[in-house]
């Protein structure tokens, strides 16, 4: 690699210009951002699995349409982070493969089971509310097209957090079971959502390489602090209680003007999950990999009409298909 193209990458990132596909880019640059936006993509899609198991039983008409359409988007940003991938030199059926070969990883979070509705709530709320705490800064990532795919991403996530939040309302100002419910699922969701900010700094491998490339804008302690004091209030309005004995407010954090203290997380149960032993590891790679075996037809089917698109233009005219 020639110094002079290096420098002049380094320079328009210090001038915060977007690095684009066909630009000159460091190995290790395209490496990490292959690396992230594929398994950011995994995650989309493996997502949509907790909540679609419930749109078969959702309590209304109404919140079955809004989580049907919820798990629908993600599925669309799913396919915007794969093709922002593929302009870096991978292909979608290599990315597929990383995935349901466990090469490629996919957010912790979706390891965990949604036995109740109030569960869709807590997803919705927390972890999508994890999910824009991170994102929001990737719209200025130094990588022009999963800077712009974020743009759509945040605003549809910001809504599926509004509505998450509105479940855990209606059930925490519901009945005792139903507050109950809503206790509960925030029990179950409070540490996995923290979890989803990666591992502590002074663990994590790739985090000062990729805030030196603006690809990262914060650090994962950094987001996860945030994401602490945004909820506690939000979870003061539902009149939920965090399940965290050791949180409370400390004036001298964020340089003086306050933030949350909190517990020490289970390191070792992250691992496990991302390691491929959490709750619904395997449920969820056998739902991909069933997904992938009985969707051959359609593929076949794709490449046969592509094939066929490129020997005669005018074959949709003579009634082809
Ligand atoms: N789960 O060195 P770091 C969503 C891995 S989307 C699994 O700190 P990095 C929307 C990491 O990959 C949620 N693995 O890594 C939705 C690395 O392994 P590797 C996904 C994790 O990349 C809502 C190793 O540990 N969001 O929720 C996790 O600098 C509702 C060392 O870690 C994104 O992907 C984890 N939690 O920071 C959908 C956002 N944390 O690759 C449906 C973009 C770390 O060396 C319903 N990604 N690892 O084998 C990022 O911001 C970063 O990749 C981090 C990790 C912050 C996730």
């Amino acid at each position: 690699m020639s110094e002079k193209k290096l420098d002049l990458f380094e320079q328009k990132i210090a001038r915060e210009e977007k690095i684009e596909p066909n630009e000159f880019m460091p190995d290790d640059y395209r490496r990490t951002l292959i690396r992230q936006i594929s398994q950011h993509a995994h995650s989309e899609v493996v997502g949509m699995l907790p909540e679609g198991n419930w749109i078969t039983r959702a309590p209304t008409l109404k919140r079955k349409l809004g989580l049907l359409a919820k798990v629908q988007d993600e599925g669309g940003h799913g396919l915007y982070l794969y093709c922002a991938a593929e302009t870096l030199g991978i292909t979608r059926s290599e990315m597929n493969q990383q995935l349901l070969t466990g090469k490629a990883k996919y957010s912790s979070i979706f390891n965990y089971p949604t036995p109740t509705w109030a569960d869709i709530g807590a997803i919705g709320w927390l972890v999508d509310g994890a999910a824009i705490m991170n994102q929001i800064p990737l719209c200025r990532c130094s990588f022009g097209p999963y800077a712009r795919a974020m743009v759509r991403i945040c605003k549809e996530e910001s809504f599926h957090q509004r509505q998450g939040f509105e479940i855990m309302m209606t059930l925490s100002f519901g009945t005792k079971d139903q507050r109950d419910m809503a206790q509960s699922a925030l029990d179950r969701w409070w540490w996995p959502a923290l979890m989803m900010f990666g591992p502590s700094d002074k663990d994590s491998l790739n985090t000062n390489k990729s805030v030196k490339w603006k690809i990262k804008r914060f650090t994962n302690d950094q987001l996860r602090n945030k994401f602490v004091d945004a909820m506690v209030p939000q979870a003061k309005k539902l009149r939920l209680t965090i399940p965290d004995k050791k949180l409370s407010w400390n004036q001298n954090n964020n340089n003086g003007k306050g933030g949350y203290d909190f517990g020490e997380i289970d390191w070792d149960e992250f691992k496990r999950v991302i390691n491929g032993d959490g709750p619904m590891n395997r449920e969820r790679i056998a739902a991909k990999k069933s997904a992938w075996e009985e969707g051959a037809w359609v593929r076949r089917a794709t490449a046969a009409y592509a094939a066929r698109g490129t020997t005669s233009s005018t074959s949709t005219s003579k009634g082809v298909l």
